[in-house]
């Protein structure tokens, strides 16, 4: 293998998943109601009626899944905590079983040689916080810097990376704005809200958990999905660049430049948030690393998106296959924002993936997809990017929110009905790139089927 296939020694390979996805168990052990079990239990919300009240069982099963991840060799695993399963009110009482659970998780992990990275909100909002406004209620922002303080009390002898929000654009945007995903809402203004207030809840949670723990390493995990200019022709550019500028540098710049994008704030006229002395000093304080969730891109026109862009793939999610967009936006984040290190905490693809006659899964859509963007990762690495990490999302399929258990992204086969698990040939392979370090054009897989 040539030498630039390799990644740089001590490179963070992993597989990332996020509780309500994969836990199950919604109401088990104490356990409080989440806006996403509420959701998903409401009639039409999404797709054939599926619900996570038992997913992927990963609350009994955990052991045998962490085997799993040991089998293939991984370095980190990015999970998520329940914020309801811990606190089943979203303040107050402790549900100690439902924390004792995370304790055996982080230990488990540990004693198999697997690094914790620890997601605190992936979307599963507690109940009773919506019944009071959920994240439109700045006060939500301030109860979950005390859950990150609960978390970081008990874990942080353990822990180290901390992910304060998992992708705040799709809580603000599909939750507030679209409405595709819990709490289910449709209105611009209320979502722009949303999305600031969460900035801040980053902001107090990154305090609480650097006051709990010094040596935390804290970040923040954003779905960078990057429009591109159809030409160069200086209308399309300009078109391009609004898009980029509404849907990443909304949160890059207050993250990292201590204010919102002018051009931007100045389209949204009225919608603009409310904006309190201090958040942009709280929100821009600093960060460990930052974790970018890339799946795809847009391309654009002054007259409007390009799609489907000719001679492109699409997977399941009928999102563009697109690596070497990955190595521009990695390139384009060191040029204008400033220097951090960088992990990617998501990467991966929804195909149709099936039991073949041998019982195993062929995926080799997958693997294409993933040695494509490691090879894009490693040439922005040889590009000066500091890119520390790789989490494929995900582990093993899982409940795909609103489109429910019909999209699979992992790396394992769950066979709902009966638990089983099934690593793919993609797992097999990825097993094969981390012994080795880096992607080999003839990976073989380094283990055989389980
Ligand atoms: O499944 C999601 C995950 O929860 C957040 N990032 C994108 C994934 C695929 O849609």
């Amino acid at each position: 293998m040539a030498n630039n296939t390799l990644f740089p020694q001590g490179f963070v390979w992993g597989a990332a998943t996020a509780a309500y996805q994969i836990e199950g168990a919604w109401n088990l052990d104490g356990k409080g109601e989440s806006i996403w079990d509420a959701f998903s239990h409401t009639p039409g919300k999404v797709a054939n009626g599926d619900t996570a009240d038992v997913s992927c069982d990963h609350y009994h099963r955990f052991a045998e899944d962490i085997a799993l991840m040991r089998q293939m060799g991984l370095k980190a695993y990015r999970f998520s905590i329940s914020w309801p399963r811990v606190l089943p009110t979203g303040r107050g009482p402790v549900n100690w079983v439902g924390l004792d659970f995370y304790d055996r998780l982080v230990d488990t992990l540990l004693v198999a040689g697997i690094e914790p990275y620890i997601t605190l909100y992936h979307w599963d909002l507690p109940q009773v916080f919506q019944d009071i406004g959920g994240w439109e209620n700045r006060e939500v922002a301030s109860y979950f810097a005390d859950y990150a303080s609960v978390l970081v009390n008990r874990l942080g002898d353990r822990v180290r990376f901390w992910i304060t929000l998992n992708e705040p654009w799709v809580v603000a945007f599909l939750g507030y704005r679209t409405g595709e995903h819990a709490p289910g809402i449709t209105d611009e203004k209320r979502a722009l809200q949303v999305a600031h207030n969460l900035l801040v809840a980053h902001g107090l949670a990154a305090q609480a958990l650097r006051t709990h723990m010094p040596g935390a390493q804290v970040g923040i995990a954003l779905n960078l999905w990057p429009t591109e200019s159809v030409s160069n022709a200086s209308e399309d550019i300009a078109a391009a660049e609004l898009a980029w500028q509404k849907d990443c540098g909304w949160f890059l710049s207050p993250l990292l430049k201590a204010s919102y994008p002018s051009d931007v704030w100045e389209k949204y006229g009225e919608l603009v948030p409310d904006v309190a002395p201090g958040d942009l000093a709280l929100i821009s304080q600093r960060l460990d690393f930052l974790g970018i969730n890339y799946y795809s891109r847009t391309v654009m026109s002054a007259q409007g998106t390009v799609s489907p862009v000719a001679g492109s793939q699409y997977t399941e999610m009928g999102w563009e296959v697109q690596a070497p967009a990955l190595r521009r936006l990695l390139v384009r984040l060191k040029k204008d924002y400033q220097a951090i290190p960088l992990y990617i905490t998501e990467n991966g693809c929804a195909f149709k993936d099936e039991m073949s006659q041998d019982g195993q899964v062929h995926d080799q859509k997958r693997i294409d997809f993933l040695q494509q963007h490691l090879s894009q990762a490693r040439l922005a690495i040889g590009d000066g990017v500091d890119l520390r990490g790789f989490f494929v999302w995900s582990l093993m399929d899982n409940f795909e929110w609103a489109h429910g258990f019909n999209k699979r992204f992992g790396l394992v086969y769950v066979d709902y009905p009966t638990q089983k698990r099934i690593v793919k040939d993609s797992g097999k392979w990825y097993a094969q790139v981390i012994k080795q370090n880096g992607v080999m054009s003839n990976c073989k897989p380094a283990i055989s089927g389980v």
